[in-house]
């Protein structure tokens, strides 16, 4: 008898893809586990007792599968909402998904911020999940990016104090896979296809696991796929290993799953999950599928439930009877039971803590650390060194830091000197090196694995920025014009200065976006002038930076990569090489901290307050007005819009009493908008004069440059409004 178990278990372990019967029920206990937790939490919702509830039923046999082929702590995860069996799988307990149910302040997840089945958990490599469907995907490509680089630049994972780096933890395994999935219907976004591209390039080791339940809300996969079947679609991807499976199955799955990550690991290349799979429920308790769905479909998907097949299967295969089912299915429930009493008695979150981390507790870019003195470089002849324009000041900023900070890379459109790399080793060529060269010569120095060209695709390049510094690389991205900044848009409200704030600062994503921006081209024209950065400083939890000169654009650029947030630089293209403002070379450790104004000039009768490319127009207006009136105006240079100098401001408006606000950007909303409407609310005791604004005309810029000049904000309107201010 002995003998016949014995081989009844070697059967086992070949039939059942290696998997032993311990294996098999612990998976079983798992999804049922998943599926019970899901049916607490409609009753939950139902009881008014939490306040969403979205469902991974009939997902469960991927989620398990992929936790068991999977390492937590080891390799990364980017789920999606369906994917509660994975966590579980991977070792997240039902406790931990209730608090995030009913918003408890211990919620790992998000501290009560997000919504149910919004995962991160980040001791086991789970991270923050948002609710935009596919945002996760570009960020899991830059996850595995991360991963390879500090396989390849180990030393770059060391901490080093004085940056970021001290609370920015790494960890890294040269054969890491990272987990990314969505549903069917999200495979429509651009992103994901994004992703696929920059995957299947760089043969990144990322599993795509497509969970098909054939419905996105009430949208059928024929509507949303080509030809109903996103698996013959992308079968044109180079150096993808594909899977098309039925996802209700578990032990097929698992097999998938194991074939896929070992492809992955090998450094093949990436793989695809596509996994057939039901919806049971419907899409969330917001929705009632009976709207849209026939009876005799809802039971055909029924009829093939992952957890009753594996159910059916234990028993079929003699694994367990129908008493061991009740006992495990009875354990389940009690276990459930008091996670769930527990979570109801849990603390909501105190109210005053809304506010915290939505910057770094640890590092604050406005304080003295950030403050440093330039030192004064000599020639050997003992004259200062010459005058460096913005872009030479800008680019030996990235040179430096790049010398002193391994973590840093720098990719986007065009930034690298030649792609091609033998036409720059055979010095055949000189090298492009950004568009505006910006970034020239660092290919060439610290080598293409450092800085390099992305495709053309604006998400792409803040999407993996996104996803490298969740992991502790310090992308500095280039977006190569303000005015195609919009495809990345979703990233850059939704994600990259959300990371650690919707994590509860369980992960953070410091990375810094270098943008191109402005006009005064003379032919720029509507796509080559636009600012815009009022949209930006409308985020919480980014920092947005313009500086006017070469001096602060490399101390506050110096700023903004040693710094532990997410920072938006714009550089005005026409500041990039104007004689005014340029500086000697600073040094390599000259900083600027965030929020300081800087007076270009004191005065007493009249308040200017702006940044950018209008401070030399202001000066010169300024100048003007002293010279043919003498009045005598301050003019205030914001050089950081988020955080901004309030301080600086109140000051000078107390001095003067009279303050006009003047930006390059459209007059109405524009940032100057707030400004004016803070002096209106706070300083109106102080004031002798009306709050006025001078700014673009509302339109965009047109190509012909005697329109761009009437459009744009000129030296003669700052001058026009600083004399009737001055007068009132
Ligand atoms: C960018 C974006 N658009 C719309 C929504 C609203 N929404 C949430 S889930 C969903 C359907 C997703 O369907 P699918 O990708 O098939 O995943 P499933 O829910 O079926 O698992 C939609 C439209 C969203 N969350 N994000
Ligand atoms: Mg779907």
């Amino acid at each position: 008898m002995a003998s016949k178990t014995e081989s009844r278990v070697a059967d086992a372990n070949t039939a059942y893809e290696g998997l032993s019967r311990e294996q098999l029920i612990e998976a079983y206990r798992i999804m049922h586990t998943s599926r019970r937790v899901d049916d607490r939490e409609i009753l939950l919702k139902r009881q008014q007792k939490i306040f969403f509830q979205i469902s991974g039923a009939g997902h469960e046999a991927v989620g398990v599968a992929a936790a068991l082929v999977m390492k937590p702590a080891y390799d990364w995860f980017y789920p999606y909402y369906r994917d509660r069996a994975l966590c579980l799988g991977l070792g997240a307990t039902p406790y931990q998904m209730l608090l995030e149910a009913v918003g408890a302040a211990d919620d790992p997840n998000s501290g009560g911020r997000q919504m149910p089945s919004h995962w991160s958990f980040p001791k086991l490599n789970v991270v923050t999940q948002s609710s935009p469907t596919g945002s996760q995907v570009l960020q899991a490509v830059g996850c595995a990016e991360a991963g390879r680089y500090f396989h390849s630049h180990p030393n770059a994972a060391k901490k080093a104090s004085g940056d970021y780096r001290e609370f920015k933890n790494v960890t890294f395994h040269g054969d890491e896979v990272t987990y990314v999935s969505l549903g069917d219907g999200t495979t429509s976004e651009g992103e994901f296809w994004e992703g696929l591209n920059t995957a299947s390039n760089r043969r990144l080791p990322v599993v795509f696991v497509i969970q098909d339940n054939e419905y996105a809300i009430s949208v059928p996969v024929e509507v949303q796929t080509a030809g109903g079947n996103i698996s013959r679609l992308v079968s044109g991807f180079p150096n993808f290993h594909f899977e098309e499976i039925d996802g209700t199955d578990f032990v097929a799955t698992y097999a998938a799953f194991s074939r896929a990550v070992s492809y992955c690991r090998a450094g093949t290349g990436p793989a695809f999950i596509h996994a057939h799979v039901i919806r049971p429920y419907s899409h969330s308790l917001s929705d009632d599928e009976r709207a849209y769905r026939p009876n005799a479909e809802r039971e055909r998907d029924a009829a093939r439930d992952p957890a009753s097949r594996m159910q059916m299967f234990l028993i079929r295969e003699g694994i367990l009877d129908e008493n061991g089912i009740n006992r495990l299915e009875k354990q389940v429930e009690e276990d459930l039971q008091i996670a769930v009493d527990q979570a109801l008695d849990a603390a909501p979150p105190a109210p005053d803590t809304v506010m915290q981390f939505i910057y770094s507790p640890d590092l604050d870019p406005a304080s003295s650390a950030f403050d440093t003195a330039p030192t004064v470089s000599t020639v050997s002849d003992g004259k200062k060194t010459a005058a460096k324009t913005m872009a030479d000041l800008i680019n030996a900023t990235l040179r430096d830091e790049m010398t002193r900070d391994e973590r840093i890379v720098m990719f986007g459109e065009d930034v690298a000197d030649c792609s091609r790399e033998q036409y720059l080793q055979e010095k055949l060529i000189k090298g492009k090196g950004g568009v505006f060269k910006l970034t020239s010569g660092l290919q060439g120095e610290f080598g293409s694995d450092r800085v390099f060209n992305s495709p053309l695709a604006e998400a792409n390049i803040v999407g993996r920025a996104t996803g490298m510094a969740t992991r502790g690389l310090k992308p500095v991205v280039e977006i190569q014009f303000f005015d195609y900044i919009w495809p990345a848009m979703m990233q850059l409200r939704n994600e990259l200065p959300l990371i650690r704030w919707r994590s509860n600062n369980g992960f953070s994503s410091p990375a810094v976006v270098r943008v191109a921006i402005g006009g005064y081209l003379t032919g720029g024209s509507i796509y080559h002038s636009q600012c815009g950065e009022s949209i930006f400083t409308h985020i919480p939890g980014l920092r947005v930076v313009f500086p006017s000169n070469a001096l602060d654009a490399a101390g506050l650029l110096r700023t903004s990569i040693r710094c532990d947030d997410p920072v938006l630089f714009l550089e005005h293209k026409r500041l990039y090489r104007e004689t005014f403002g340029r500086a000697p070379y600073p040094g390599p450790d000259y900083m600027v901290p965030f929020g300081k104004a800087k007076i270009v000039q004191p005065g007493t009768d009249l308040s200017v307050i702006t940044y950018g490319a209008v401070v030399p127009r202001a000066l010169q207006a300024a100048q003007k007005l002293e010279r043919e009136h003498g009045v005598k105006v301050e003019l205030l240079d914001l050089r950081c819009l988020s955080p901004f100098d309030w301080e600086a401001i109140a000051t000078s408006v107390r001095k003067t009493n009279r303050v006009l606000v003047a930006y390059e950007d459209t007059l109405s909303w524009g940032y100057g908008a707030e400004i004016a409407a803070r002096i209106a609310d706070e300083l109106f005791d102080d004031l002798d004069a009306p709050v006025r604004r001078v700014a673009a005309k509302d339109v965009f810029v047109a190509y012909q440059p005697i329109l761009e000049d009437v459009i744009l904000p000129q030296a003669e309107d700052l001058f026009r409004a600083m004399k009737q201010l001055a007068e009132y």
